[in-house]
């Protein structure tokens, strides 16, 4: 196997690792609730083939494997395969990588010329019985839940014509229908966004199309019970820079944020924007609703700039992470005002990867977790996943004014990004579970998978369970319960 190179991409948490295994009873230090049953699943980007072309984005370009951890009676499982995408099954049959950098065909060697360049490493999303795998550049890939065998790429039957879907899907609790969008719809650097809704049981009912105001990275959107909303930040692409193989995108300072929205069954036509601070960025939505009043209440981990150093340096900014500025910011949109200003409040420290109970989507809630940074923490963070530093922190938001509950790991640890597993018993906030890393040499590091009580995170967790193998750090994860699961097979 050829080497990859030693930079912070390929180092350390960040080592590539590459293997398919299946490990069954695994050691648990605690007990895993009884109501914790079902499989959590992870999406990892992890590169196959050293890159021949040097590359600042390349880690989000790692094919996708995705990893499940099955829970049931006080068990536990992993298992790990590469999704089989038509670019890793092409660089597999040529025994080396053949697409270049993230997002720029232009860089490919001849032989991926036409090929799906996607690698579906984002999210694991579970809809109407089916198991997807997305990534923002392409469409999804369908994977078998129980197998983790790859169906193949994933068009909604034949109907859907945007060319990419979002890895951050909406799905309404009382519906079940699935919101999503696909931005650059119909090419790189395009200004076409595609709306889309899938049906509870899977069928794409409708897809429309609308201009964003410039080509820029929407990574998230959210819904409320009566709308959809597009937010639009400057982290910008440009197809000249892409003709002379530069970089997919760069971050606009000076450029304004956006927040489109539209009723969410309405026409793209009655699309209504509002304008935002410029140079913002976020990746993430926790959640938006309506108040009694009609205003739309849009709740997001914000950032001063964009948070991915290879985005800053394209546009020569160079903030590190603990100078960025961010935090939990509610934006209101006072749909019954002409105005199209936004209010800004903060509601909770900076950090990332926000969770809320899937019953909540789109509706008031009153509490939501996050990861975050330990202010008091000793000893530096651990370096590893896109933006370079990993979180040591769990918090829970309580959105009422309650004071926040904190997880802070201990030195030399860092957790990934939490899956909400919902209770039976009443009043009960269900549990989190998630994957810790720690580092425990230059090189070496022990990974665990923790399952916390999610309305009493200060506590700790209340099982440990150990993973067997190194683990590459994960983008998002979903929690699909065993009963889903039964239900589908
Ligand atoms: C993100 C991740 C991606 C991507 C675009 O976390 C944005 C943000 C893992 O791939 O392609
Ligand atoms: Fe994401």
């Amino acid at each position: 196997m050829a080497e990859f190179p030693g930079t912070p991409d390929y180092f350390g948490l960040n080592k590539p690792i590459g293997r398919e295994y299946d490990h069954t009873d695994l050691e648990v230090e605690g007990k895993i609730p009884a109501e914790v049953a079902g499989t959590f699943f992870r999406a990892v980007p992890d590169p196959a083939y050293p890159p021949f072309i040097e590359d600042g984005a390349a880690s989000l370009s790692g094919d996708g494997m995705i990893s499940a951890i099955r829970l049931g009676d006080g068990k536990a499982a992993i298992s790990m395969r590469y999704v089989q995408t038509e670019r890793h099954k092409a660089e597999d049959a040529a025994g080396e990588a053949i697409f270049g950098k993230y997002r720029n065909p232009y860089t490919d060697k001849p032989e991926a010329k036409g090929l799906d360049r996607t690698v579906a490493n984002t999210t694991p999303i579970w809809h109407a019985g089916r198991l997807l795998l997305a990534k923002e550049d392409g469409r999804p890939y369908r994977v078998d839940p129980n197998t983790l065998e790859t169906i193949g790429s994933h068009d909604f039957g034949g109907k859907l014509k945007s060319e990419t879907v979002t890895a951050h899907a909406r799905i309404d609790p009382e519906t079940g229908e699935m919101f999503m969008f696909g931005y650059e719809a119909d090419g790189l650097a395009s200004t076409k966004v595609a709306y889309f809704i899938v049906d509870k049981d899977g069928e794409l009912t409708r897809e429309q199309w609308f201009d964003a105001p410039y080509c820029a990275m929407m990574h998230d959107f959210t819904i409320t019970e009566n709308h959809a909303l597009f937010p639009i930040y400057p982290t910008t692409s440009d197809l000249d820079r892409l003709k002379a193989g530069g970089d997919h995108w760069g971050h606009e300072m000076e450029l304004e944020s956006w927040v489109g929205v539209m009723p969410r069954y309405g026409d793209v036509s009655e699309m209504r924007w509002f304008k935002g601070p410029k140079g913002v960025s976020c990746y993430h939505m926790m959640n938006a609703h309506e108040d009694a009043d009609g205003r739309i209440l849009f709740d997001q981990c914000l950032s001063n700039v964009n948070a991915f150093p290879f985005v800053q340096r394209v546009s020569g900014l160079n903030i590190p992470p603990w100078e960025m500025g961010g935090r939990l910011a509610r934006w209101t949109l006072d749909m019954n005002s002409d105005s199209n200003e936004i209010v800004e409040t903060s509601i909770g420290p900076s950090g990332d990867f926000p969770v809320i109970a899937a019953d909540r989507q789109g509706r008031d809630y009153d509490h939501g977790w996050i990861l975050t940074m330990n202010p008091e923490m000793l000893g530096p963070p651990v370096f590893g996943g896109p933006v370079g530093v990993m979180f040591n922190m769990l918090m829970r938001i309580d959105l009422n004014g309650g004071p926040p509950q904190a997880m802070p790991l201990p030195p030399a640890h860092c957790i990934e990004e939490p899956v909400h597993v919902p209770s039976t018993q009443n009043g009960h906030e269900g549990w989190l579970v998630a994957v810790v890393d720690e580092q425990t040499g230059p090189e070496d590091f022990k990974h665990q998978c923790w399952i916390i009580e999610a309305g009493n995170v200060g506590a700790g967790p209340v099982a440990k369970i150990s993973i067997p193998e190194r683990l590459r750090p994960q983008i998002h994860g979903w929690w699909v319960s065993q009963a889903k699961l039964d239900a589908a097979a």
